[in-house]
């Protein structure tokens, strides 16, 4: 079938035989998390229109202000999953725990968990600019038919067996990788449906963009401020243009259709940095690499990293494949001297 009429719901269909373990459960969770996706879209499109906008008046356990779009998208996606009885446990950036699901019942054989940053960048909402939701998949590792446990969910990236992100920009689209490649989707307003429209989506092997806080400059490592330096440098196809919507799944998103880098370094006031690496960073990595791009901590790679708690910061960097491997030779460069 050509790929121009093809919907998201035709391509799980069509693709379920190419996944590693095929019972259709990863399927039904994939379409889960369309179907929570429209709505959390409907939602976030109207935000100007209802009182939605502002803070919900509670902290979450990273001791941020919730946005009450944040705390709907959270409830909006655990419901889905949960009532359509989809997975056995689930993990939330804006839940201080994870969710164990019908731990109770023995007959509970679902084998997935979803970890999840259900509203990322939502302080851009107030200001109509695009927010993402991002999700990552494993297989859990305990026995089905019993709790979840903690050790289900910090899991190395390397084990996920779909990740994804949906972004509600200009046109909402939903972009996902399941190992085969990365594909994009996007929705029809009109008709609450998504349509292939970017097939095996690939980051250009080289770039011309940076994207990074850069008020913090100078509190970051020296490997990074010689990096963003030779980005400003009149040489090659230099200077870069530096692009930064503090929007992670916006920032990936430009970044990787066109060619770029993201950064978000360690700084003196948060040397692990921002980015939590089991909902924000590994499915992002996945991503990253299912499309010929790279991730990594400046050092390594993120997907290699054992993490050791749910709410894990680590700093990220992320993006075309030279343009990553030239930031890690000038933080090994740094380090040397
Ligand atoms: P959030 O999960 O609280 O929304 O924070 C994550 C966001 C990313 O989307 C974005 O890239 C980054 O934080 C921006 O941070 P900063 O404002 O420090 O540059
Ligand atoms: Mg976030």
């Amino acid at each position: 079938m050509s790929h121009k009429h093809q919907t998201l719901g035709e391509f799980i269909i069509e693709n379920q035989s190419s996944f590693k373990y095929t019972s259709g459960e990863l399927s039904r969770l994939i379409n889960s998390i369309r179907l929570a996706a429209k709505v959390v879209n409907y939602e976030v499109n109207k935000a100007g229109l209802v009182d939605v906008l502002g803070a919900a008046g509670d902290t979450n356990v990273q001791g941020e202000d919730q946005q009450k779009l944040d705390v709907y998208a959270n409830d909006k996606f655990i419901q889905t999953l949960v009532n359509r009885n989809i997975v056995c446990g689930i993990a939330s950036e804006e839940e201080d725990d994870f969710i164990s699901i019908n731990s109770t019942d023995k007959n509970n054989q679902n084998k997935y968990v979803v970890l999840m940053d259900p509203l990322d960048g939502s302080s851009n909402i107030d200001v109509n600019v695009s927010v993402g939701t991002i999700f990552s998949i494993y297989r859990r590792i305990t026995p089905v038919g019993t709790p979840v446990q903690i050790e289900d969910f910090l899991q190395k990236g390397n084990e996920q067996v779909a990740a994804g992100y949906i972004i509600y920009g200009t046109s909402t689209m939903l972009v996902y990788t399941t190992g085969d490649g990365v594909n994009g989707f996007t929705l029809n307003p009109a008709i609450g449906t998504f349509y292939l429209s970017h097939p095996q989506m690939r980051f250009p092997e080289h770039g011309s963009i940076y994207s990074v806080n850069e008020g913090n400059y100078i509190h970051f490592p020296q490997g990074i401020k010689n990096y963003i330096k030779y980005c400003q440098m009149e040489e090659d196809n230099r200077p870069y243009t530096s692009r930064y919507i503090g929007s992670l799944v916006s920032d990936f998103h430009r970044n990787m259709i066109k060619g770029g880098i993201y950064l978000y370094p360690p700084s003196t006031k948060n040397p692990q940095g921002k980015l939590r690496l089991l909902y924000e960073c590994n499915p992002m990595a996945f991503i990253a690499e299912q499309a010929a791009g790279k991730a990594s901590d400046g050092t390594s790679r993120i997907m290699d990293i054992l993490p050791t708690e749910l709410h894990q910061r680590v700093p990220f960097v992320c993006g075309s494949m030279s343009m990553v491997e030239k930031l890690e030779s000038f933080m090994r460069d740094s380090q040397r001297s």
